[in-house]
């Protein structure tokens, strides 16, 4: 398989300018990647194409990341509304968390350019005469993007954004020769300004391609399902809740995750969907998908952490949980607020059992457990015995936990 074919087996080709196979094929070329600074850490959504930049990195060729400290400041249209202006101090701070970021999913082995060090000194009257003069607005407004936001509106500043990304490929080509763009599908009509701009001012070509957005089984865009996204930091979205994420992941979708996300070569990922295919149940490949995104972003200490919590809650061995683990495994989860009391008490009184009757039932059938240990009747809540004087955790059953906060 060449580099190219497997890119396309792994379904990462959507829109191609220029002879993107042979470039690929023949390596050794400079190429770029961008984000903005919208938030202090990208997500699962971004993190496809970031797989893919590495991707390419280890097939010999050279990347640049790109974190538009300037690009940041206008905002890239979205199809739908105008953008919510962000504050110059909170896009600065932004672009260090995700450089910190980018440089640990890449190793340290990538260049990172920040494209406020070339913009920041651009005057309107060289941007209009040296960018503005090349590109026509009824090119402008036949982009998908701003064609999708005339009825609604879109702003100046918006609209001149395409401009923007433009310059900044045209500034790499020129600079570092970076002859290549790789991005999400959103970002095509980006992409073919700059892609114009260097055909018109240096008269060479450029190459990019873009990537399909990867979608759930509800065509829903991956990670963003229940509102909240799925942070690549681990302070926002833990590596246990990014292993709940993973695991769920659907039967349908699960093999093009492994192709796009992991590093598993096709003979392994194939391998892998053959036994998962003879027994569905044992979820194989949402296992693997888990592991090997979670290594590649955490490492693997955080891994085996994030696999041993989600064993404890399926056996209900929870003894060794720390209240950090409890904040992040039972985010949430209503919590009660800590009464010393009999458990019989406690249980009715915060409706985890019907009736008294009912509480008796289930903790004469060991049914219930306080911080993994089963408990009895005669058993009493208290601060004294919970984890780190904070937290305990009551398991009703094999499935329910309630988490009693002191
Ligand atoms: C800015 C200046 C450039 C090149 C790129 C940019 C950012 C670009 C953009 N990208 C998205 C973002 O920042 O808005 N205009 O959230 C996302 N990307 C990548 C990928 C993706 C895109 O960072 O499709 C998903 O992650 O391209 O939506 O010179």
């Amino acid at each position: 398989m060449t580099n190219y074919d497997e890119l396309k087996w792994r379904g990462l080709i959507k829109d191609e300018a220029g002879d993107v196979e042979s470039i690929i094929n023949k390596g050794g070329f400079t190429f770029y990647w961008g984000t903005d600074p919208t938030a202090d850490s990208l997500h699962i959504g971004h993190y496809s194409s970031l797989v893919t930049a590495k991707r390419l990195a280890k097939m010999g060729n050279h990347p640049i990341l790109l974190i538009g400290g300037a690009t940041g400041l206008i905002g890239d249209p979205r199809p739908t509304s105008e953008r919510e202006i962000i504050s110059k101090e909170t896009v600065l701070n932004n672009v260090d968390a995700i450089k910190k970021q980018v440089t640990n999913i890449f190793d340290g082995n990538c260049e990172i350019v920040n494209n406020y060090d070339w913009m920041k000194d651009v005057s309107l009257i060289d941007f209009l005469r040296d960018t503005g003069k090349y590109i026509n607005v009824n090119y402008m407004l036949d982009k998908d993007i701003i064609r999708r936001r005339l009825d609604t509106g879109i702003t100046f500043a918006e609209f001149t954004y395409t401009l923007m990304q433009g310059y900044d490929f045209l500034h790499l080509f020129k600079e570092k020769n970076c002859i290549m763009q790789a991005e999400g599908s959103d970002q095509w009509g980006n992409i073919t300004t700059g892609i114009d701009l260097i055909k018109k001012i240096t008269g060479k070509d450029a190459y990019a391609f873009t990537m399909p957005l990867i979608l759930d089984e509800n065509g829903k865009k991956f990670g963003k399902s229940e509102g909240n996204a799925i942070w690549l930091d681990k302070n926002k979205t833990s590596s246990y809740e990014l292993y709940q994420f993973l695991i769920n992941a659907s039967d349908t979708k699960v093999e093009e995750y492994l192709k796009v996300y992991t590093f598993l070569t096709p003979e392994e990922i194939m391998d892998i969907m053959k036994k998962h295919n003879e027994k569905p149940e044992l979820h194989l490949a949402q296992k693997t998908l888990a592991k090997e995104i979670i290594t590649d972003l955490h490492g693997e200490e955080e891994y085996n952490h994030a696999l041993s919590i989600s064993e404890a809650l399926f056996s209900g061995n929870v003894s060794t949980f720390t209240s950090s683990d409890i904040e992040s495994v039972f985010k949430g989860v209503p919590m009660f607020n800590g009464i010393e009391s009999n458990i019989v008490d406690y249980l009715v009184d915060n409706k985890i059992c019907s009736s008294k009757r009912e509480a008796r039932e289930f903790l004469n059938n060991g049914a219930i457990s306080v911080n993994g240990e089963k408990v009895d009747v005669n058993y009493n809540l208290s601060k004294d015995n919970a984890i780190d004087s904070k937290y305990s955790i009551i398991r009703r059953g094999k499935k329910k936990y309630f988490i009693v906060r002191w």
